[in-house]
């Protein structure tokens, strides 16, 4: 192993990251992403060297979204490795958001010297790190012996995916690092834990209580979330779905779990349905912002809810749940679906009929958006000729994030296949793009389209050069409309400063590719989109194409503008 310091070779002996890494072995963790820098270099280098993959990004927080996104595909903890101090809070904001989301990572930092670190007397990048961590994760634990250490490595993969999944923040002194144990003892410590997250079974009675109210429906409906994405009971809650006829909507990463082209998906009449409804079973989503809380204008005041969720503190968090149902989704979705045996459940024709009437004027004025030809392009022109184009390769990783490019690309792009949608989830987040697009490649060896604005591909734009280097099946396609959001152009400075949502038109970001010898495009008409897309996705070389957008086509903040505090004073 190549190594700064190279210690005794005492054969009988081994050092902390030698036991970090057979524990992570052990525990059947095939990949890592991270920075290295003091204290972790030998770390990584040593996994690499024992068959771990090591994935050096540019940037921590790029890393970390691998990391998440790898553990929301796999339901295993993705590891996200960084260094002390501002790497450790680089790879921070992507621990906070797995735990958001409810993705099991681990984010693994080296620290550095406790007792220099807590007389605050200024060690090199010193930082109370487990401390800092903790509102953001999980679970926040750091490791002070190298005998501790396999004991650390497997409360941090169980934490990270028993229960609702989340972010684990675990802490590597550089004194644990580096120091010696004896091999056996070591050796002897080492252990994978039984059931990580041993699933957890529904009561009976709950439900029972489920299905008998949703048997009392008249006009049910299914709302399934990234949870039920994540949980990979795909067959069960197709048969279910499919059994009962009751409509259904997709919340954007669930999108494809059944296919978004399913005679029973409501996505296009989602107002109607959730106005309408009197029964909702929220499978693996939360009433948070995204549902509006399951109150105000858009629901049906009277709607009952049945809920699926293995946390059972989210219950009753908006609205009371008259049916809630704690348990994993697959074992709550076999019982469910078992139980139909003994209930009558089955959508009434006239609640069918009256969800798919309402599909029709929105599925109409799609038609008309999508049938925009004019140049520049606007959003709807350039993703009509992505989905022709998409239509052909449904196991393509999407992923998505911008605010106009977010919400007009989830509703004109069809899934197919369940996890094949990744975006910016509950925070709404930018900068996702580039790690998941990473995480995704890595982890399914897949074709991934990551469509990106503007604004969100500045976040994490170098990680091209990590797509270029580890020459990853990814084609990156970028709306340029100049802009967050649009590109007004209102100099409100009085001196020629551009305005804050202003970026540049006429950049060619498809030269950023090209400076580390991927595949440039430069588009304007949807039809050399079209070819670059395909040529793209066949290729399979890293690709970036710059797609010139109209720049006054966007709204601000996209289909959440009603999001932004009301001023008096805008121009
Ligand atoms: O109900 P009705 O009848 O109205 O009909 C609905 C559907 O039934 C119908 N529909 C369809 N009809 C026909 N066919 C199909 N296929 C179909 N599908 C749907 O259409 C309507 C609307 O449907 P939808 O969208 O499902 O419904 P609705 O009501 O919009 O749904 C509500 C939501 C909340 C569930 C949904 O809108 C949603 O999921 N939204 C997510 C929004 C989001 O997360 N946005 C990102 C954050 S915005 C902002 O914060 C940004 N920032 C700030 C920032 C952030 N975020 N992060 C960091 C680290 N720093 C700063 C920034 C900087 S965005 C941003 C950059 C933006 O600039 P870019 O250049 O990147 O992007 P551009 O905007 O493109 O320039
Ligand atoms: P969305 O944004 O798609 O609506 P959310 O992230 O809000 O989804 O909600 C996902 C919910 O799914 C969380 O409340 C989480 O506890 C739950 N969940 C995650 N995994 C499982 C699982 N295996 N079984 C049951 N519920 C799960
Ligand atoms: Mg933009």
């Amino acid at each position: 192993m190549a190594t700064n310091q190279v210690l005794t070779p005492d054969p009988n002996l081994t050092d902390g990251m030698h036991v970090v890494v057979d524990a992570l072995k052990r525990n059947g963790i095939h990949t890592i992403y991270g920075v290295v820098g003091i204290p972790v270099t030998d770390l990584a280098r040593h996994a690499q060297e024992e068959g771990i993959r090591y994935i050096g990004f540019r940037h921590e927080q790029s890393a970390g979204y691998a990391a998440s996104i790898t553990g929301f595909l796999t339901k295993k903890p993705g590891i996200l490795l960084t260094v002390s101090a501002p790497g450790f809070l680089n790879g921070l904001t992507a621990l906070a958001n797995a735990t958001t989301n409810g993705f099991p990572m681990i984010q693994i930092s080296g620290s550095s010297d406790r007792s220099i670190i807590d007389l605050q007397q200024g060690d090199y990048e010193g930082l109370d790190q487990m401390n800092i961590a903790k509102p953001f994760a999980k679970a926040s634990y750091r490791i002070n012996r190298p005998e501790d250490i396999a004991t650390g490595v497997a409360r941090a993969i169980r934490a990270a995916i028993t229960g609702r999944p989340g972010g684990v923040y675990l802490d590597l002194t550089t004194a644990l690092l580096a120091s010696t144990i004896d091999k056996n003892v070591a050796d002897s410590t080492l252990f994978a834990p039984i059931d990580p997250a041993s699933p957890t079974i529904p009561s009976p009675a709950s439900v029972d209580r489920a299905l008998k109210l949703l048997s009392t429906a008249k006009k049910p409906l299914i709302i399934l979330g990234k949870g039920a994405a994540y949980a990979q009971a795909d067959d069960t809650i197709k048969a279910f779905i499919e059994k009962t006829g009751i409509p259904y909507i997709p919340m954007s990463m669930a999108k494809g779990l059944l296919p978004d082209d399913h005679v029973q998906c409501a996505a296009a009449a989602r107002g109607f349905v959730l106005e309408n409804a009197d029964v909702v079973m929220l499978l693996g989503a939360r009433l948070n912002w995204l549902l509006s809380h399951g109150k105000g204008k858009h629901w049906n005041p009277n709607a009952q809810f049945i809920q699926l969720d293995i946390d059972g503190m989210e219950f009753d968090s908006n609205k009371p749940i008259a049916a809630p149902v704690a348990g994993d989704i697959v074992a709550s979705m076999d019982a469910m679906l078992a139980g139909l045996s003994s209930h009558n459940i089955k959508a009434a024709d006239d609640w069918v009929k009256d969800v798919n009437a309402a599909k029709v004027p929105n599925d109409q004025k799609m038609q008309i958006k999508l049938s925009n030809t004019k140049l520049p392009m606007d959003y709807f022109c350039a993703l009509n000729a992505m989905e022709k184009v998409l239509e052909n390769h449904k196991d393509v990783y999407i992923v998505n994030e911008g605010a106009n490019t977010l919400d007009d690309a989830r509703n004109v792009i069809n899934m197919y296949q369940p996890r094949h949608r990744l975006d910016c989830g509950t925070w709404g987040v930018m900068g996702v793009g580039m790690g998941f697009a990473i995480g995704a490649a890595i982890t399914s060896g897949k074709s991934v389209v990551a469509i990106e604005g503007d604004s969100a591909f500045g976040f994490d734009g170098m990680e091209v050069e990590t797509i270029c280097r580890f020459k990853l099946p990814i084609t990156i396609v970028l709306f340029n409309n100049g802009g967050i959001y649009n590109d007004a152009h209102v100099d409100l400075s009085g001196h020629g400063d551009p305005s804050p949502t202003t970026l540049m038109a006429n950049a060619h970001y498809d030269k950023v590719i090209e400076a580390f010898g991927g595949v440039p495009y430069y588009v304007t008409t949807p039809e050399e989109l079209s070819k670059a897309l395909e040529a793209g996705i066949a290729s399979k070389k890293p690709t970036l194409i710059n797609v010139v957008i109209d720049g006054m086509c966007g709204t601000e903040s996209g289909h959440i503008g009603n999001l932004n505090p009301k001023t008096i004073s805008t121009k």
